[in-house]
């Protein structure tokens, strides 16, 4: 099935946050810190004030007084709204400048004179606890230095004797580094606040419009009934838009002050300079094994950049995420991970861009680590990886770390990749080429993923247990609409999900509108990300359906004037168990629901039903994975030849917007890998600040994706389907870099840190690698 939002996407009828316009609406600019660490000593707003087209400025001090200058963060710290005693980052919030219109607050911005005493910045995450680094969170009670969190998981003993007693043991320092989800749609919000009803409507780009609700609730003291959060089309998210932002509190805060609803746009250079970013974990890793290569424990440790504030998005017990999947597709021993989060003078956040809480840089360090480890037993890494690879009789399985996988068939699918590469042929052309002095790569990867978070009692956000409702209304003449918690920001939620209950209720997807994106129209639930869509809401949605399935039957029952357990269900229909003939319509049923039948005890009146899913465990998706590159070593350039990819998501609600969802995450592997990168020079300064420096692969980067697939259901979802939002861009940077490495083996080259741009793959090749 085609999805249905793209008749609108086609033409160009979406409605995006800048598309909605409500009369006597304001619109607000943000003065950003030009510094990345310095003392605020004044801020002069009064030439501001005084453009005739501005209504008001709005800094620290003036939030201060409403006890607005500050906001939880959704990792349980706080975050500067508008700064009031220093900057920590460039591009930190300062001032929020609202007129009549957006090019007038913009020059305005030039008119606040803000005095700044420049402190030296924390830049490198390595240097963050040396004993005389700045303090850069000096707001905090009794804290002294920039120490955040340290967090383990694993059997750190059990672990030190296994690798004591090992024949084999191999190290690496990677760097998974900062990186920006950068989705099309930049932030925006229109902030309303009736001042006569009390009621606050906010329209944000937002993944989460429920917590989003919820918090901002807290924050504002407006209570939670009188605010409706409209998220309306979304174009794209990658876990941009499950933050709060400071500009959307000061927009709130703004319609307050002026009576008027305000607007706010963000630009490309602050999406990318102040918005939440990914990754940036400095690792150390540790694989031993036997002498014939059966992989017995891994060890590693981890500094993690968290920015100046503490905000990554996920769940509270987890401040590394589910990073302790690190040990991967394999059956180890023991395993032990422990890491310590610090802050910098960067842009807060984290997690964001299809990572599954962590997940991508955990798979990238046991991917590479087992190439690595091929390298130095000599073995093809594809067979090293058979090896020792999860066998299907060991599912469920828990790994040393805590996780329990839900399912999987693993050899299943990495020898389908094989076969569908034709791995051996490849070998042999690489030989052959190699002995022409070309330099062709063939890099394997294979991970695990972990999707659909909760449950709810071992995952929330901000005390908000992870589950999520849906409801099903069926009209009388048995046309239906779903209302979700979730939010597509171009997953195909409108098309899927009309899907799940057509296959339950037996009707046409075309007879199921989907509702999402409004608080005030949809149950609560926790949202998009973390590939949780499908696992939670899409399982929400489908007991729901099979709610309404069971009131139906009631109803046929009544109708046909016979015992419920006498009727048996076949898509669309109750009939009389061995009549076929005498049976009933859902459309019939409706209809009769809502008629003036004598219903029996258990249906009200209508078929309509809800649900509050609240999952047993995650989804365990699993993927393996082939990158053929070429590298010219003259100049470093990395050429991608082909891209195998074998998925497996459990049951597929909708192929092509599976395979729609796998392009996408595929590509930003090649981004990852070989061209994005948010970096900054000794200063502090944001050296990535348009898409001129910031690269984002293109088609042109692309080769054409060889897809394939298994079908592994889990046992747990109702309709054995896993999520599939993040697995390929979790899975595809180690498939690249372990293909460039592979390239670069005949010159000696062991590792060398994403992302492979041209000047790092040369330097490389010269004995001098590029270091984060
Ligand atoms: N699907 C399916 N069968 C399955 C699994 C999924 O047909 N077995 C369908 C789903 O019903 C849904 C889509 O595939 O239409 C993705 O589903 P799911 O894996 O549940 O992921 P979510 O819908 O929760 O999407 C979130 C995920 C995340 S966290 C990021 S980040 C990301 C991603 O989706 N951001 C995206 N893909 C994106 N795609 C687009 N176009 N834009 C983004 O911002
Ligand atoms: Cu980690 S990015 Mo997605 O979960 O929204």
């Amino acid at each position: 099935m085609t999805r249905k939002e793209d008749a609108r996407f086609v033409r160009g009828r979406g409605t995006y946050v800048d598309d909605v316009r409500l009369p006597g609406t304001l619109h607000a600019a943000v003065l950003r810190s030009p510094l990345a660490h310095a003392r605020i000593t004044a801020i002069d707003t009064r030439a501001a004030e005084a453009h005739p087209k501005v209504r008001v400025v709005i800094t620290g001090a003036v939030l201060a007084d409403r006890g607005l200058a500050w906001m939880p963060t959704l990792s349980g710290d706080v975050q500067a709204v508008l700064a009031t005693d220093k900057v920590r980052f460039q591009g930190q919030e300062v001032a929020f400048v609202i007129a009549d219109d957006p090019y007038s607050a913009r020059d305005a911005l030039a008119l606040v004179d803000v005095d700044y005493d420049p402190l030296p910045p924390v830049v490198d995450a390595r240097t963050a606890l040396d004993p005389d680094a700045p303090v850069i969170r000096d707001d905090r009670e009794g804290r002294r230095d920039n120490h955040i969190f340290d967090w383990e998981a694993g059997d750190a003993a059990a672990t030190d004797r296994v690798f004591a007693g090992a024949a084999v043991v191999v190290a690496q320092d990677v760097l998974y580094p900062r990186v920006h989800p950068a989705p099309l749609e930049t932030c925006a919000v229109i902030a309303d606040h009736d001042v006569v009803t009390g009621k606050l409507t906010v329209w944000a780009t937002t993944q989460a419009p429920h917590a989003h609700r919820t918090l901002l609730a807290t924050i504002t003291g407006i209570p939670e009934h009188r605010i409706r959060v409209v998220s309306p089309d979304v174009g794209g998210g990658f876990g941009n838009k499950v933050p709060i932002y400071p500009a959307y509190v000061c927009a709130v805060a703004g319609s307050m002050l002026t009576g008027r609803p305000v607007k706010w746009t963000e630009d490309r250079s602050e999406n990318l300079m102040a918005t939440t970013f990914a990754r940036d974990y400095h690792m150390h890793g540790e694989i031993a094994s036997t002498v014939d290569g059966k992989i017995l424990a891994l060890r590693v440790r981890v500094l993690a950049d968290h920015g100046a504030f503490n905000g990554t998005a996920q769940p509270s017990k987890y401040p590394a995420g589910f990073f302790h999947i690190v040990t991967g597709s394999y059956d180890l021993e023991a395993a032990h991970c422990s890491v310590t989060g610090v802050y910098t003078n960067k842009a807060p956040g984290g997690v964001a861009y299809a990572c599954s809480f962590r997940v991508a840089e955990a798979s990238f360090l046991v991917e590479r680590l087992v190439d690595l480890l091929a390298l130095e037993l000599d073995v093809d890494p594809a067979e090293l990886r058979m090896r020792n690879l999860l066998r299907p009789e060991q599912f469920p399985y828990t790994c040393s770390t805590g996780w329990e996988y839900d399912s999987g068939d693993y050899p299943r699918a990495l020898a389908l990749l094989l076969e569908t590469a034709g791995y051996r042929e490849l070998r042999a052309e690489q030989a052959r080429r190699r002995e022409l002095g070309e330099h062709l790569g063939i890099g394997l990867s294979f991970f695990t993923e972990a999707v659909g978070a909760g449950p709810r009692k071992h995952m929330d956000i901000v005390g908000l247990g992870m589950a999520d409702g849906a409801e099903l209304r069926v009209h009388p003449t048995g046309k239906a609409v779903l209302r979700i918690s979730v939010q597509s920001q171009g997953q195909g939620h409108e098309t899927t999900f009309a899907q799940i209950v057509a296959h339950e209720l037996g009707i046409g997807p075309d007879d199921v509108d989907v509702v999402h994106g409004d608080t005030d129209a949809t149950p609560f639930g926790l949202g998009t990300y973390g590939s949780r869509s499908t696992p939670v809401s899409g399982a929400a949605a489908s007991m729901a359906a099979r709610k309404v399935r069971e009131r139906a039957r009631i109803v046929a029952s009544a109708m046909l004037e016979v015992s419920p357990d006498d009727l048996e269900w076949s898509p669309g229909r109750w009939s009389v168990r061995g009549d076929p003939t005498a049976g009933k319509s859902i459309t019939e049923i409706a209809a009769a629901a809502h008629s003036d039948l004598d219903l029996p005890d258990g249906v009200e009146g209508q078929l309509d039903a809800s649900c509050v899913y609240n999952p047993p465990n995650l989804t365990f998706p699993f993927g393996a994975y082939l990158c053929v590159v070429e590298v010219d070593p003259g100049t470093g350039q990395v050429v991608v030849r082909r891209f195998v990819a074998v998925d497996d998501c459990g049951v597929r609600i909708n192929p092509s917007i599976v395979e729609g969802q796998v392009h996408g995450g595929l590509a930003d592997g090649i981004g990852v890998a070989l061209m994005e990168l948010i970096a900054f020079d000794p200063d502090g300064n944001h050296l990535g600040g348009s898409f001129m420096d910031y690269l984002l692969p293109t088609a042109v980067d692309c080769p054409s994706w060889e897809l394939a697939e298994t079908v592994t259901p889990s046992p747990h979802h109702p309709l054995g389907a896993k999520g599939i939002g993040e697995c390929a861009t979790v899975g595809s940077p180690a498939a690249v870099v372990n293909a460039v490495m592979d390239a670069l083996r005949p010159f000696g080259v062991r590792h060398a840190d994403m992302p492979l741009t041209p000047a790092a793959v040369w330097r490389a090749i010269q004995g001098r690698p590029l270091r984060g």
